[in-house]
């Protein structure tokens, strides 16, 4: 039982700094020994050096931009940097999970993962889809943009250099979105034209969480058959109640067990292959108990995800 655990402390695919420190955050709340008890054997993994993308950030942070979107070199460099290594952490058959930082960095480890696993389902649990394209996107964010990426929905000819390397081989049909209410009017029509599977929170309130994932599950490996999943879960689907200190937080998400659940029953499945956590915004708190509620959380569905039951 192989885990790399890969931290991503990377704030370039949005504004607000402080989502770099999430690696070390989970790490200091006692992570590692944690994963350590229920049995896996670990490696702990740095592809990227925080100081320079430090320094890169400032350095670009005038000149780094293309259109409307902001820090493409960056966002580049450092995807396909943990692109590369996760890469090869996933064909040694190790679990990887991915500590961000965030979303943007999802760009690198889901493509490292489908070289990996090719015929992987992506489950992406977020109040956001992520699919805004260089066209779309209004915010010029990046982290708003990871899945029209890795679906190569960004035209070579109108992609910044930096981002041409992304294979952009994910089809509709591998992904599944739950726990979404936060959809752009263009990534409506993106999903829509597409033909993509999202629960959102009105699917959870329908039918309740535990239809959903079968649900969800069905759509990735259909006609009951199995097949690796990867899970790329943003902390903000979870109601901001729980995790208070993320970036962009928004009301009426899941409870932290809905949230927990997901992962637990996808730990069941002993299909899971790969999970990214991100978004964990210790800067953003108001108060202590801000920061170890979110950091709690995001250890709790590390934890789950990797096995850890109640009983
Ligand atoms: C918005 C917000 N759709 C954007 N996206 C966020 O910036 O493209 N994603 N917050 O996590
Ligand atoms: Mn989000
Ligand atoms: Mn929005
Ligand atoms: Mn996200």
């Amino acid at each position: 039982n192989q885990l790399a655990i890969v931290q991503a402390p990377f704030c370039g695919g949005q504004g607000k700094s402080g989502v770099e420190k999430g690696p070390k955050y989970m790490l200091s709340q006692g992570l590692e020994e944690n994963l350590k008890e229920i049995g896996w054997d670990i490696t702990l993994e740095s592809p990227l050096n925080e100081k320079h993308i430090q320094e890169m950030m400032e350095r670009d942070a005038i000149t780094d931009q293309f259109k409307n979107t902001k820090r493409p070199k960056l966002v580049g460099e450092t995807t396909q940097t943990l692109y590369q290594s996760i890469t090869t952490l996933a064909k040694e058959r190790k679990f990887v999970l991915t500590l961000g930082g965030d979303h943007s960095i999802a760009i690198g480890t889901v493509s490292g993962v489908q070289d990996a696993y090719p015929d992987m389902g992506l489950l992406w649990i977020d109040a956001h889809a992520d699919i805004n394209t260089l066209e779309s996107t209004d915010s010029g964010n990046l982290h708003g943009c990871p899945v029209s990426f890795l679906m190569g929905l960004n035209k070579d000819s109108e992609c910044p250099p930096s981002l041409k390397w992304v294979p952009g081989n994910l089809k509709p049909n591998k992904i599944v979105y739950i726990g979404l209410r936060d959809v752009d009017t263009a990534e409506k029509k993106i999903l829509k034209d597409l033909g993509i599977k999202a629960f959102s929170m009105y699917h959870i309130d329908r039918f309740g969480i535990n239809k959903v994932i079968e649900m969800a599950l069905e759509c990735l490996h259909p006609n009951g058959g199995r097949g690796p999943i990867m899970c790329s879960y943003d902390v903000d689907a979870v109601d901001p109640l729980y995790v208070p200190a993320t970036g962009t937080p928004v009301r009426g998400g899941l409870t932290l067990r809905e949230g927990l659940f997901l992962v637990e029953r996808l730990a069941e499945t002993g299909d899971l292959v790969a999970l990214d956590i991100v978004e964990c915004n210790p800067a953003l708190a108001v108060n202590d108990i801000h920061v170890s509620d979110t950091i709690s959380a995001g250890c709790a569905i590390a934890r789950c995800a990797l096995g850890e039951t109640l009983l």
